[in-house]
């Protein structure tokens, strides 16, 4: 019997055990219900055994319920808590991020037009980003950009112009191609994140082959293949490596023209800049008789207006909730 209650396994067969021990019926009842019949001499000695042996199992029966409701709670307690390793085997699909979808079309038509890809370091020097574009120190222009600066005048790109710089230093003419990236400009609020993307391209050939019709012709057939059915309109304006250069306007994609709050009621989107390289950038990279166009659009904005998301930093937040709308 003591064997029986150590090596009991449920509070349930610890039950039955005390009921059989001490039950109306038990062991103990039977063994108390002897008395009677003994003679008185016997029955003192009878009773104390028979106490001692009560009080023994008793204590048996109490100890072994205490750790068999300990381990109850113990298993309550692991059944109900979440293991965190277990592995999830539910298959669910991942989305591409609205941001690399908008790169990977744009790339798709510029490749399509037969342009290389071309990459370069985040991390720059102040030669490829500003000197060599027509940037020289103090120049007012390098007020346009509030960069994040390393120590010894390396700083972080605050555009892929460079990686244009670095190919026509390693490359001679004719150069075709385009340089998509993240950039990094000192810029937090509604409309500007830190770090962004964008896409440049750069044609140069001998002087007289490449001209500003055939940049027109490029970028409006790329807008059109971007947004489908739109306007699209030159405006000059101004940037230190091009001359003349020109921003680049779509017709609204929410009111058609007509004037919207997204387009401020002027019924045009400013998409692109772009422009006639200047002589001075390809005199920084020892280019000679030639003549080229350049052009530059940040991502973020496109992929903002195609997929109607309002608030530019959720689209760095990480949210799988936005990213889930992708799929
Ligand atoms: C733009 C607008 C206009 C540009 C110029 C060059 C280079 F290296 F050839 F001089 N790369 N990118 C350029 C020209 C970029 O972005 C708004």
């Amino acid at each position: 019997m003591k064997r029986s209650i150590k090596t009991c396994k449920s509070l349930k067969d610890l039950e039955q055990l005390r009921l059989s021990l001490f039950g109306k019926k038990g062991s103990f009842a039977k063994e108390f219900a002897k008395m009677k019949s003994l003679p008185n001499s016997e029955k003192k000695d009878f009773a104390q055994k028979l106490n001692a042996d009560k009080e023994l199992f008793l204590n048996l029966l109490n100890d072994k319920k205490m750790i068999l409701e300990s381990e109850a709670i113990e298993q309550e307690m692991r059944d109900g808590s979440v293991d965190m390793t277990l592995f999830d085997s539910t298959p669910t699909s991942g989305a591409l991020h609205p941001v690399m979808e908008t790169m990977d079309k744009m790339i798709e038509y510029f490749v399509s037009m037969n342009f290389s890809i071309e990459e370069g370091p985040l991390v720059e020097d102040d030669f490829h980003n500003f000197e060599a574009l027509n940037l020289p120190k103090y120049h007012p222009a390098r007020d346009m950009q509030d960069t994040f600066y390393f120590k010894d005048s390396m700083l972080l790109r605050t555009h892929t112009s460079p990686v244009q710089i670095r190919t026509m230093l390693k490359e001679k003419p004719p150069i075709r191609i385009i340089s998509p990236g993240a950039v990094f400009r000192r810029d937090y609020d509604l409309t500007h994140t830190p770090m962004f993307h964008q896409i440049e391209g750069l044609v140069v050939d001998k002087e007289g082959v490449v001209s500003f019709a055939n940049l027109k012709f490029i970028l409006e057939d790329f807008l059109k293949y971007m947004f489908g059915d739109v306007k699209v309109r030159f405006r000059p304006s101004f940037f230190p490596f091009t001359e003349p250069s020109a921003e680049v306007d779509i017709s609204c994609i929410f009111c058609k023209g007509e004037g919207c709050r997204v387009c401020s009621h002027t019924g045009w989107l400013e998409i692109l800049g772009s422009g006639v390289v200047d002589p001075n950038v390809f005199d920084a990279v020892g280019y000679k008789d030639v003549s080229g166009y350049a052009f530059g659009l940040g991502i973020e904005r496109v992929a903002m207006l195609t997929h109607k998301i309002p608030d530019l930093r959720s689209l760095f937040e990480g949210d799988l909730r936005l990213l889930e709308q992708f799929r």
